[in-house]
């Protein structure tokens, strides 16, 4: 095995940020094969790695086969426990850089220097399933971000939705086994539509806000690279006179925010269970670097008591017409991991992790949180030395006086491990705060020692009510659609109508939509009544929409081109490039891998159509040419490539006899939104010019009929 090549000795790096130093940092610790002998792990050259060794050709295996038994021994353990949430996950490397100074609110270092880029690395998950489970399932997303600085790291440990299920930490066991799977059959997998789940739901009302955004498409995003991310819980951040603002943490994407339509991703669970990790990998691979602007929403300290909620209830938000959105930086990640178990897997975040200029608020949950994540860590990792492991490793140097441990790596040195001590000189010393040390924000206190909840977190329905106001109709249809399919899967009656009850505290509306699908009925007196109570029954949050705000582009959106033998080729050439040169990708399609010939001409196919349905891509293009449009009209897997992408709303072209393959497949018959034709007159520019604006918008709603049990 390669001898790795680590410095033992940090020295104390004083250099200004940057990410290559987290690369460095990383490449001391990275080993590989390539020109080494096959050795054990103490060295020893290995001669035969095909047989144990045997007491003759057909005896038994001997004892003294260490080279066996260490090879097993190792593999035996080769796991570690999975997160007990946020188990499925995947993860990138990057960087981030501020706009310009934020020394108006805080200290913090890295928001300081425009010039200065910090290295990050984040993790991005599902909550509820397993390691090995589908990425498109519905689910909250992680969305945590380690940022490490000159001044040690800082995690910023969010979600893809603003606001959370419970306000005090002491559910979070209560809700997290209600929600997973269940415990006697542990099923069903990575999925909340059982009864455990809305059993504990329906019985805790301040659930109601978050689980209308999970019922919303925010739970099925198109990608990991086109959602929003939140610090949920509020924080403070201090400058460097002491004075403090209360902060939300935001994450833009630059790409807009958009998402998959549910049976879509039932499909994709089933034909690319790994979609959106292969998506984020396959994009960094391109060099189309995902991209994250880094927003704020920040209160003076005193002001907090302004809103007709608390800013210490995680089931709430700010709502951005409120309090804008401040973008203040950005964040890109350029680089894939080396190694999965070593870094994504061995990445451990802490909310706790802050750097001086950032502190807490008293948010119950959050100050739950903060004891949490270095507690479940020690199984996880196997004891309290997992800072030392590389990916957490801090890149500035740090000692301390712990010592020992399991797995303990740095050899200390000195007699010395305690504080105060005269024979080491006193090192390693406190910093001043106001030489850069840390301390916590002066915040008077007093009170008595109490387990009840404030009354200010009293109202559970009001957002959750502007949140059904803010969507457009599509996604309302898919906030009603989704509790029906999640309801209908539950077997207790009695849940069921429950939450139906919930539910026009909600809307009216809402409920009113739902019960039918139950058999059930919703009285619409009460309905009207619990709606007028609401206090935002009116109001609207247009920044709450998937819809609101995103920019018109098509980079990195992944368009099929269907083809085979007698394709119109010269056509096939002029659609890829215009779309690659909008910045998307455009792959060939064909019922064979190869090439594909018309004449003398020839293009390289990308794919075999029967391993990549339309689920895997965001639009479809059928050249003609008469060969090729009559060989995949015999082909069924065409023709459900063509009905799932009419059904899911996406962008259609076809140009030539590929408009008769559109028709064999039926999809002409129902509305053109998004459906562009090449007749004989169009160019091969105007065509293209019609489709890349058709699959800017995403999705064709328009066309879509509304299913009947939705219908308002
Ligand atoms: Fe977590 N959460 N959480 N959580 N959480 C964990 O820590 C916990 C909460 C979040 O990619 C665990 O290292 C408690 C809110 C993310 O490695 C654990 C409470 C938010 C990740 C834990 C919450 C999050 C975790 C499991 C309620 C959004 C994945 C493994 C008081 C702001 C991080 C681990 C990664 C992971 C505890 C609620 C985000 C058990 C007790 C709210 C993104 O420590």
């Amino acid at each position: 095995m390669a001898r790795k090549t680590q410095n033992s000795k940090r020295t104390p790096n004083t250099s200004p940020t940057n990410p290559s130093r987290k690369i460095e940092s990383l490449e001391a610790d990275r080993v590989s094969a390539a020109g080494e002998a096959l050795r054990t792990n103490q060295g020893l050259p290995v001669g035969d790695d095909q047989n144990s060794l045997r007491a003759g050709t057909r005896g038994p295996s001997l004892l003294e086969d260490f080279i066996l038994r260490e090879k097993i021994t190792h593999f035996d353990h080769e796991r570690v426990p999975e997160r007990v949430v946020h188990a499925r996950g995947e993860a990138a490397h990057g960087y981030f850089q501020v706009y310009q100074s934020m020394a108006r609110y805080t200290k913090a270092g890295f928001l300081q220097d425009p010039a200065a880029k910090t290295p990050v690395f984040v993790r991005f998950s599902t909550v509820a399933g397993s390691r090995g489970s589908a990425d498109t399932v519905r689910d909250v997303r992680g969305f945590a971000v380690k940022f490490y600085t000159d001044e040690g790291n800082f995690d910023l440990v969010g979600n893809n939705i603003p606001v959370f299920f419970i306000q005090d930490a002491i559910k979070f066991p209560d809700f997290v086994h209600a929600v997973k799977p269940e415990p006697h059959h542990e099923m069903p997998q990575a999925a909340s539509a059982h009864d455990t789940f809305w059993d504990f739901v329906s019985l805790v009302p301040e659930t109601t806000h978050m689980l209308m955004w999970v019922m919303s498409d925010r739970a099925i995003p198109r990608s990991l690279r086109m959602m929003e991310g939140f610090g949920v819980n509020t924080f403070r951040l201090v400058d460097a006179k002491g004075a403090a603002h209360f902060v939300k943490f935001h994450w833009k994407p630059v790409l807009g925010k958009h998402s998959l339509v549910w049976d879509e991703a039932q499909k994709i669970a089933g034909k690319d269970p790994d979609f959106h990790r292969r998506d984020l990998w396959e994009a960094i691979e391109s060099g189309a670097y995902p991209e994250f602007e880094l927003g704020v929403q920040l209160v003076r300290d005193g002001d907090e008591g302004k809103f007709d909620f608390d800013i210490l209830d995680a089931t709430k938000l700010i709502p951005e017409e409120i309090v804008p959105v401040q973008r203040i930086g950005k964040m890109v990640l350029n680089r894939n991991p080396d190694n999965f178990f070593a870094e994504t897997e061995q990445v451990a975040f802490h909310p706790g992790h802050v750097v001086p200029g950032i502190d807490f608020s008293n948010d119950p949950l959050l100050q739950g949180r903060l004891f949490s994540y270095t507690d479940t860590q020690l199984t996880r990792l196997g004891g309290p030395n997992f800072h030392e492991i590389p990916i957490n490793r801090a890149i500035c140097p740090f000692a301390n006086n712990q010592r020992d441990g399991l797995h303990r790596q740095a050899v200390n040195v000195g007699r010395t491990s305690y504080e105060p001590n005269s024979l080491s000189g006193g090192w390693p010393k406190e910093t001043r705060p106001q030489d850069g040390g840390f301390a916590s924000y002066p915040e008077a206190m007093e009170g008595r020692k109490i387990r009840t909840r404030s009354e200010t977190f009293g109202d559970h329905f009001s957002q959750a009510t502007l949140f059904w106001n803010s969507q457009s109709d599509p996604e309302k249809d898919h906030i009603v659609a989704a509790f029906q399919f999640e309801l209908s899967k539950v077997e207790t009656p009695a849940i069921r109508a429950r939450m139906i009850s919930s539910l026009e505290n909600v809307h009216p509306d809402l409920a009113r939509r739902v019960a039918p699908a139950l058999g059930l009925s919703v009285n619409g007196a009460k309905a009207t009544s619990k709606e007028s109570a609401a206090k935002n029954a009116r109001q609207t949050s247009p920044a709450l929409s998937l819809l609101s705000g995103n920019p018109d582009t098509i980079a990195s959106r992944k368009i099929a081109i269907l083809a085979a033998d007698g394709a119109d080729l010269g056509a096939v050439a002029a659609i890829k490039h215009a779309l690659e040169a909008a910045g998307a990708q455009a792959k060939i399609l064909a019922p064979h891998l190869g090439t594909i010939t018309t004449g003398a001409a020839s293009a390289t196919v990308d794919f075999r159509i029967v391993t990549m349905p339309s689920v895997l891509f965001d639009a479809v293009y059928v050249p003609g040419g008469d060969g090729s449009t009559t060989m995949l009209a015999a082909d069924d897997d065409v023709l459900e490539f063509l009905r799932d992408a009419f059904k899911h709303g996406k962008a259609i072209a076809a140009t030539g006899s590929g408009q008769a393959l559109l028709d064999r497949a039926g999809v002409l018959a129902g509305a053109r939104a998004g459906v562009v034709i090449g007749t004989s007159k169009t160019s091969a520019a105007d065509v293209a010019r019609e489709f890349i604006s058709a699959v800017a918008q995403h999705r064709h709603w328009a066309r879509i009929p509304r299913p009947l049990a939705a219908r308002s």
